[in-house]
């Protein structure tokens, strides 16, 4: 079995036992890592402070060695904080709204690109299979090859792909597109992305396709096809099924002394639809006067990339907004938003997910969105919750068990909390049985492995999804 070399933004490096920090995905490609041997690099996370990049910390921890790489301010200003979180990130969710297209910072991402492969190239061996993730990244095949690689080299997008109107407003777009038919395999989360990227191959007549998954541009041919994204289900179920013994969980379902919890959780980003969320929630209790005094809604909110503006803003109307709709409804033994911005134990979290009566997930456009599987995974199957899910993430191509709602649409969403609150136990386990099985079948471990099949060039042209 050849030797996995994986490529991501940032690497989540194991605790001092070896122990994989918590997530599915560093679980997973952990795992895979450990039984072929192989190389995990990335940022280190640390930014240097003169212009110049320092260099490479190496480390062994079993079968794995970790490569990262400092940055300089620059670099990170720029490649980070720059172009991918303020160009290319808006740009996938369709937030033309809020790209910011400078020029200095589209040349320090493709230069961090040039540096990832210099750093990388020494440390490959031939029959090396190489796994590059997400849009921090994807001119780094472009690179590689450049330097005269031959690898297999797959790229997997985690986030939406926009269809060709909103991409070509990017002035890199062609360099970008070129990028992506460097590679082997390209893999999106959902049909409606490799659609959308088919279509932005096309359009321009910059590629065509050839069938059962295969495109050519730029004189190379390779694959574009559709892979899932999971959670590592039976674990998490686990993890949700034992939550008891927290002290935190017991006190939780203390304080709710009886009253019904719907839950959100979200690191803090404009994509998640937090805003919008909060006037449902708000809406519902309006125009249910039954509900004041009843129902909780918690809304677990870490801060993320504080170091781009549009973060600080999304920081500040999210206070202002829980602050506001407290402030008109709360009464004196009664708060409806209990808004907490800073992150919690993961087990914890499977707990909290267990004990909600409604999972309120209401991205207004995400490539998958891993906590609507979180918290299917964690519902008590005698007595499961019920997900309200936007139709805008791509879970909702899965989780057909799910209310489906339109996050941009107040009334909708209050409508289907009110639903879901009231949803017959009947009802909700039927949902759930719809979902669960499914979640568990295709799991993190599933995704991986379709996803390094396909690369190996042994896969099915085939996406995952259900029928719909
Ligand atoms: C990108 C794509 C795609 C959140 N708060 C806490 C916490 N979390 C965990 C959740 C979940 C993860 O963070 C968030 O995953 P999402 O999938 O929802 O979203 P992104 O971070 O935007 O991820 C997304 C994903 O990549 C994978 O491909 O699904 O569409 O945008 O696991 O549980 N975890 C803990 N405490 C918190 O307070 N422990």
């Amino acid at each position: 079995m050849s030797r996995l070399v994986v490529i991501s933004n940032r690497v989540p490096l194991p605790d001092k036992s070896g122990a994989a920090p918590a997530g599915g995905l560093a679980v997973a490609l952990q795992a895979a890592l450990e039984e072929r041997g192989g190389i995990w690099m990335g940022w280190s996370g640390k930014s240097t402070s003169g212009r110049e990049t320092s260099g490479i910390d190496i480390r062994e921890q079993g079968k794995i060695t970790y490569a990262l790489v400092d940055l300089s301010r620059k670099d990170v200003e720029e490649y980070y904080a720059g172009f991918a979180n303020r160009v290319l990130w808006p740009l996938c969710h369709y937030r033309l709204d809020l790209t910011d297209y400078a020029r200095k910072d589209m040349a320090g991402y493709f230069r961090v690109n040039r540096l990832f492969a210099q750093q990388l190239a020494p440390l490959i061996k031939p029959d090396d299979v190489i796994w590059v993730h997400d849009y921090h990244l994807i001119p780094l095949a472009a690179e590689l090859r450049q330097m005269g690689l031959k690898n297999r080299i797959g790229f997997f997008l985690h986030i939406p792909w926009p269809p060709a109107d909103v991409l070509f407003t990017l002035p890199v777009h062609e360099t970008i597109m070129r990028g992506l038919a460097s590679y082997d395999l390209v893999g999106f989360q959902t049909r409606h992305d490799a659609e959308n990227f088919a279509g932005c191959l096309k359009r321009e007549g910059i590629g065509k396709e050839l069938g059962q998954g295969l495109f050519e541009a730029y004189g190379h041919v390779f694959r574009a096809d559709v892979f899932p994204i999971s959670i590592e289900t039976a674990a998490f179920a686990e993890a949700a099924r034992t939550s008891r013994r927290h002290a935190l969980v017991g006190r939780m379902r203390q304080s709710l002394a009886g009253r019904d919890l719907i839950i959100g959780v979200d690191r803090l980003d404009y994509s998640k639809g937090i805003t919008n969320r909060i006037e449902a929630f708000e809406r519902f209790i309006v125009n249910n006067p039954d509900s004041r005094g009843r129902v909780t809604f918690l809304q677990v909110t870490p801060k993320s990339r504080s170091e781009v503006p549009e973060y600080g803003d999304m920081q500040r109307m999210v206070a202002e907004l829980a602050g506001r709709v407290n402030g008109a409804l709360s009464t004196v033994d009664w708060t409806p938003i209990r808004y907490v911005n800073r992150s919690i134990g993961r087990s914890v979290l499977a707990g909290l997910y267990r004990m909600a009566q409604v999972g309120l997930v209401t991205p207004l456009r995400d490539g998958m969105n891993l906590v609507a599987k979180e918290y299917v995974a964690a519902q008590d199957p005698e007595n499961p919750g019920v997900l309200i899910l936007s139709r805008f993430a791509g879970a909702a191509r899965e989780l057909d068990g799910a209310l489906l709602v339109n996050p941009y649409d107040t009334d909708a969403v209050s409508d289907a909390i009110a639903r879901a609150l009231s949803m017959p136990i009947e009802a909700r386990r039927e949902r759930w049985n719809q979902m669960m099985p499914h979640l568990l079948e295709n799991d993190v471990s599933h995704w991986c492995e379709s996803f390094l099949k396909a690369l190996a060039g042994h896969g099915e042209t085939k996406g995952d999804e259900r029928p719909a």
